[in-house]
């Protein structure tokens, strides 16, 4: 194939803003798919995504246009799976940034631009539903040719419902989107290709998807993983049609697939160079690996699931580079597995596959964010569990990640959010007003904070008109402090906290409220208390049940009767002196404290 007759390219939007529609329309308008096969979002094929509405993964799929092969990679519009957008971004061209004209310009659509332009994508501007009766498509136009520095003629103008404007689109997209370069020159025809994607199953093992840089792969040719270092034969080669179709071959400007027929997990790695064994191309400019946004254990609720969870892990991980976990285990909930997630939408995505992919049922604890401890010895050390939070007199220093949030809001909610803001440790660095009087903050704040019901707030205030983006930066010193809850005595470590040190109090009274409300009573008078930096900051007494030991005496025997009680009494008292360990909390309550319930 020669690359002059290729065009790659992404659609990229902030969320619901039609990208799975127009790809549905650019896919029957090229007659990729059937009329009968057409279904709406027919790229959203997991069953999640179609349930949900949302794109989860990215998925790139072949068209054909005239003499042209147009090769598209539709994106997630999430900011949990913004590592799908950057990784699209590298095996293609050019984008299509797309902005819903009943919406204007959001958040998102601000982080993806950015992400396309540090690419050194080219840019097509195209403003979606104009079908809408709420569309405001003039004004939408304006204010996307202005984000851009371009004149409003060069703004497209598409229905994804209605099909309008998308022919002018493919059009469009042939004339403005570079071909890609061909192979680079003295290459001599070796092939190199980045992996951007990967899928796996029980047969062929391992599927790379690739975007092919130089040369041409073949079915039956040797290959090899730069990174890994581990060679195989190419089983099949082929283009998503969406669903693979083989091909003799993959060239230089091509995005396909190859069966590896690995099944060890662990070693294709998206980022990675495929390439000739012996290959004298250097390997390809990778991508960074995503730092994990937040953390949640993963108990089975029957060990003996275990084995079957730690399978499933390594599998979802087979199509889902960003996750990562590791084995750990908590006293009471037995063995299970820490993971780390792009954030709280990404969480609730893995732990819903688990539970219907794999037929698990699953304990998941309160998700929490990573803290970087020094002790006073110097040692600095990651800590992703509050369990593992050091006691208070041993810390030197404790950093924090925090996040760089984009905020474009109404300004009627001006007011509210900057409240909200000031509650939630933000610091304002830019405002700035668009035309259509929406104010676009930049803020800077502990992800703690953004992690502490942020998002779910801006929404109230903003009856859902703002919108939110952000990107991680670097650790910054932090006044938190560990929380713990003792049930007689005893701390549980499966109900440790790290919180900021002015809302200690208030969570401290929060956790021992709520665990009171739910512990049954026990045979004896049981404390139940929060302890911070070495002092009991809150505290109630549960009232010990009393059972009935002198039910079983009739009559009036009054001194038979108080010699009974009298020794209950002392016998409870002995076991509160024993009291350690002794308590029972059963399973629900452990369950209700450990996971979300104020959500
Ligand atoms: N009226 C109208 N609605 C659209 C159009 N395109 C998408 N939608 C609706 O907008 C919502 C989000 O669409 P989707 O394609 O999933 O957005 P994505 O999140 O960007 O992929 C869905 O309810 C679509 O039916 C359009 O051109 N016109
Ligand atoms: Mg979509």
């Amino acid at each position: 194939m020669n690359p002059e007759h290729i065009r790659n390219f992404s659609i990229i939007a902030h969320v619901d803003h039609g990208k799975s529609t127009l790809a549905d329309r650019l896919l029957e308008r090229t007659g990729t798919i059937p009329a009968r096969l057409m279904r709406d979002q027919v790229l959203d094929r997991m069953d999640l995504e179609r349930e949900r509405g949302i794109t989860i993964k990215m998925q790139p799929v072949r068209m054909r246009f005239g003499d042209y092969i147009l090769n598209l990679i539709d994106t997630p519009g999430h900011i949990d799976f913004s590592y799908e957008v950057s990784r699209a971004l590298h095996a293609v061209e050019g984008v299509l940034l797309l902005v819903d004209s009943t919406q204007g310009v959001q958040a998102q659509t601000l982080t993806t631009l950015a992400a396309a332009a540090a690419q050194k994508c080219v840019i097509i501007p195209v403003v979606s539903k104009i079908d809408s009766p709420a569309a405001r498509v003039d004004e939408v136009v304006g204010e996307l040719a202005k984000l851009l520095q371009v004149p409003k003629e060069e703004v497209c103008t598409v229905s994804g419902k209605t099909g309008a404007g998308v022919d002018g689109l493919l059009q469009t997209i042939v004339n403005r989107i570079p071909p890609p370069r061909g192979s680079s020159p003295g290459s001599g025809g070796e092939p190199r290709g980045l992996i951007f994607d990967f899928s796996y199953s029980t047969h062929r093992g391992i599927t790379v998807f690739l975007r092919v840089f130089d040369g041409t792969f073949k079915k039956g040719q040797p290959l090899t993983f730069r990174a890994a270092g581990k060679s195989f034969v190419a089983l099949e080669t082929g283009i998503f049609a969406p669903e693979e179709i083989p091909t003799d071959s993959l060239s230089d400007g091509e995005i396909g697939y190859i069966v590896t027929g690995i099944k060890e997990p662990g070693i294709v790695a998206v980022g990675d160079t495929i390439g000739a064994v012996k290959g004298k191309l250097p390997a390809l400019q990778g991508y960074e690996r995503p730092r994990p946004v937040v953390w949640a254990s993963v108990y089975p609720e029957s060990q003996d699931d275990l084995p079957l969870l730690r399978q499933s892990l390594l599998r979802l991980r087979l199509s889902d580079s960003s996750l990562s976990f590791e084995e750990e285990s908590s006293g009471v909930l037995g063995r299970g597995f820490r993971c780390g997630f792009l954030g709280l939408l990404h969480l609730e995505i893995i732990t819903e596959r688990l539970k219907r992919e794999f037929a698990l049922s699953l304990i998941v604890t309160i998700p929490t964010i990573s803290y970087v401890v020094t002790d006073t010895s110097g040692k600095r050390e990651t800590i992703y569990t509050p369990a593992k939070f050091p006691e208070y007199g041993d810390i030197a220093k404790i950093e924090e990640p925090w996040a760089k949030v984009t905020i474009l809001t109404p300004s009627s909610a001006l007011s509210a959010l900057v409240q909200v803001l000031y509650e939630h440790e933000g610091e304002t660095l830019t405002t700035e007003t668009h035309q259509d009087g929406r104010i676009e903050m930049t803020v800077e704040m502990p992800l703690r904070e953004l992690m502490r019901g942020f998002f779910d707030t801006l929404k109230n205030i903003s009856s859902g008109y703002a919108s939110l983006s952000y990107e991680l930066m670097s650790e910054r010193p932090a006044d938190v402090v560990r929380l713990d809850v003792l049930v007689a005595e005893e701390p549980i470590p499966a109900f440790a906290r790290v919180v900021a040190r002015r809302r200690v109090q208030e969570e401290a009274e929060k956790m021992v409220e709520r665990l009171y409300a739910i512990l049954p009573k026990q045979l004896f008078v049981t404390k139940i208390q929060a302890k911070s930096l070495g002092r009991i900051i809150a505290s109630k007494t549960l009232s010990a049940m009393r059972k009935d030991v002198t039910g079983y005496l009739y009559g009036g025997d009054v001194s038979r009767k108080n010699k009974l009680l009298d020794k209950q009494k002392r016998g409870k008292k002995k076991m509160l002196e024993r009291g350690k360990g002794k308590v029972n909390i059963p399973e629900e309550v452990f369950m209700k404290m450990v996971q979300e319930s104020d959500r």
